[in-house]
């Protein structure tokens, strides 16, 4: 009687999602300019690869590079210029990053981008940042200094970057994702800027979506997403995803 009781209350383990074999995946949060944290979450990553041999390695970045923090410019030269040895990169699309790529083609959007931290990024690449209420005439100037002092291969990253991403059972993206479209019918706009109706959703998207965007104090784990922006701009703690197999870990600084 007892031993049925407890044999009906079991239920077969739901199939947990799973990396593919012979991967360690590292997914890096929101950086905003960094590049302090950046190098210490690297080193971190470098150790941890030290101690768990696998045949392939890749680490993804959620996007967000720029803004906010000091130092936007180094950020992108150290993604460029000392990418992490034996790894595969992944360089997803951040709306930051699409605010100071519209800025080059539309100057509207720099008020919009100024008060969303760009005026960091400006001044990182050694340009005085316009005004809040700057006339056209400014802001035309600000572009053409910005265009002036941004690095080609800067350019050229910013350009070719990536909306999302796959690897087994999991999706990167920025931001996330809009429910109910498949994944591969996602819009630009919503991988890199959604928020609801995404974080409130509790279905389930095809893939675990692993995202940035909005922050929360420590990674947001659910059953459909995981959140890894824990605001290091602000907070100092830059987070990195580790997925492999069925394990899920996180490292931070
Ligand atoms: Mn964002």
């Amino acid at each position: 009687m007892l031993k049925r009781f407890f044999g009906a209350g079991r239920k077969p383990a739901a199939a947990l999602p799973k990396a593919p074999e012979n991967s360690r995946i590292y997914a890096v949060g929101d950086i905003h300019g960094r590049l302090d944290l950046l190098r210490r979450l690297h080193g971190l990553i470098s150790d941890d690869a030290a101690r768990h041999p696998a045949t392939r390695r890749v680490v993804v970045y959620l996007g967000d590079y720029v803004d906010r923090g000091e130092d936007s410019a180094g950020v992108i030269d150290l993604l460029l210029g000392d990418p992490l040895p034996g790894f595969e990169s992944v360089y997803l699309l951040g709306n930051h990053e699409e605010m100071m790529l519209d800025f080059f083609e539309d100057i509207s959007i720099a008020r919009s981008w100024m008060t969303n931290g760009g005026a960091d990024t400006l001044m990182s690449y050694r340009v005085s940042p316009p005004m809040i209420f700057a006339d056209e005439a400014v802001v035309t100037q600000v572009q053409q200094d910005l265009a002036g002092r941004l690095p080609e291969p800067h350019r050229a990253f910013l350009e070719g970057l990536s909306l999302s991403h796959q690897e087994g059972d999991y999706f990167f993206a920025h931001a996330g994702i809009r429910p109910g479209v498949p994944l591969e019918k996602q819009e630009k706009r919503d991988l890199i800027w959604i928020r609801n109706p995404f974080l409130e959703s509790e279905q389930a998207h095809g893939k675990v979506i692993v995202h940035g965007h909005t922050i929360t104090d420590e990674p947001d784990f659910r059953r459909n997403r995981i959140g890894i922006d824990t605001g290091a701009y602000a907070t100092g703690r830059l987070t990195c995803l580790l997925l492999e197999g069925s394990n899920r870990e996180f490292l931070q600084t």
